[in-house]
């Protein structure tokens, strides 16, 4: 009999085409009503594929997803996944680190540059025609090199952020909830204290309850007004009011986000400053990266199906 997975959202079409070689595969999101959806195919559920995005991995899903084995993650970040109810209830949990871990680095690095050299607005400047031989003169950026970045977060995706830093002539401290032995890095305990060395303060912790607004108005403070927050890990980690607040009091210089406190949604204060760039959460979004992304969920799933260990499961 073939096995039913609920589907949170879609995955790139040809590993969409190869889940469905396998599984009868629902797609929640085209449902015109998913709580009756759910109603009427939670028995047969046998796997579920989610998403940072998706409807949240809840207690409530599961208790309504009786024969529910495993939980296939498109993503790397799992906080929107009840962990402990998973494990409470015996289900596999699976996710996709690595693959996806140069590609958001890249993002981090970009967001820099563009905030730190103005690319973004020197882009607007020249499509608007302001760049003439009369004046039109861009406003300075301000140098990479020789700057100091204050990692929260030295996992996977903080180390490569780190190695492409270092390659940038920046000076790299970390901060995070333990030393880490291999790392060559200056290590601070104390948040408030790295902000406060810090010019670019670089978010790649987990989400979740407890890095929730980790950086509040005092960490932005310490970052002080020459200081530029980069955030490619989630929004949650970040005051959102705090932040705002602390950008049109400049009480720090910049920002540049590709996550948010209650994505889709951006903030309009945030729209409107010339300081900040915005990404909408596309540090993961190639084609390569995707793909990879989408085949390690289905191999995580047949191996679990099969009975083999699972690849990449989350511990
Ligand atoms: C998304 C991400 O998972 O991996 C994560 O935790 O935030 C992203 O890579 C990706 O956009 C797929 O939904």
């Amino acid at each position: 009999m073939t096995r039913c997975l609920l589907a949170m959202a879609p995955m790139l079409s040809r590993e969409m085409d190869e889940l469905e070689n396998h599984f009868n595969v629902i797609k929640l999101w085209k449902e015109q009503d998913p709580e009756q959806a759910l109603h009427e195919i939670g028995k047969d559920v046998n796997a579920v594929l989610s998403t940072y995005n998706g409807p949240a991995i809840s207690a409530r899903l599961m208790e309504a997803l009786p024969n529910l084995d495993i939980i296939a993650q498109y993503g790397v970040g799992v906080n929107n996944i009840d962990l402990n109810e998973a494990k409470r209830r015996n289900i596999a949990v699976t996710y996709t680190p690595d693959v996806l871990t140069d590609d958001v680095a890249d993002i981090a690095m970009g967001l820099l540059l563009s905030v730190m050299r103005r690319l973004c607005e020197a882009d607007m400047f020249v499509r608007v025609g302001k760049w003439s031989s009369n004046g039109g003169s861009f406003p300075l950026g301000t140098s990479l090199t020789r700057k100091t970045m204050g990692i929260v977060g030295l996992g996977r995706i903080g180390r490569a952020i780190a190695r492409r830093a270092e390659a940038f002539g920046i000076n790299v401290v970390y901060h995070g909830r333990s030393k880490k032995k291999d790392a060559p890095y200056k290590y601070y305990t104390s948040l408030k204290a790295m902000a406060d060395e810090a010019d670019i303060l670089m978010l790649s912790c987990v989400g979740g309850a407890d890095t929730e607004n980790l950086i509040d108005a005092d960490v932005l403070d310490c970052l002080g007004a020459r200081g530029v927050l980069i955030n490619i890990a989630r929004g949650s980690v970040v005051d959102e009011k705090a932040l705002i607040e602390a950008l049109i009091n400049k009480k720090i210089a910049a920002a540049g986000l590709d996550v948010y406190a209650k994505e889709p949604y951006v903030p309009d204060e945030l729209k409107k400053m010339d300081n900040v760039v915005l990404l909408p959460h596309i540090a993961s979004a190639t084609t390569e990266t995707r793909g990879v992304m989408g085949e390690l969920v289905i191999e995580n799933l047949l191996a679990h199906f099969e009975g083999r260990a699972l690849i990449t499961p989350v511990a």
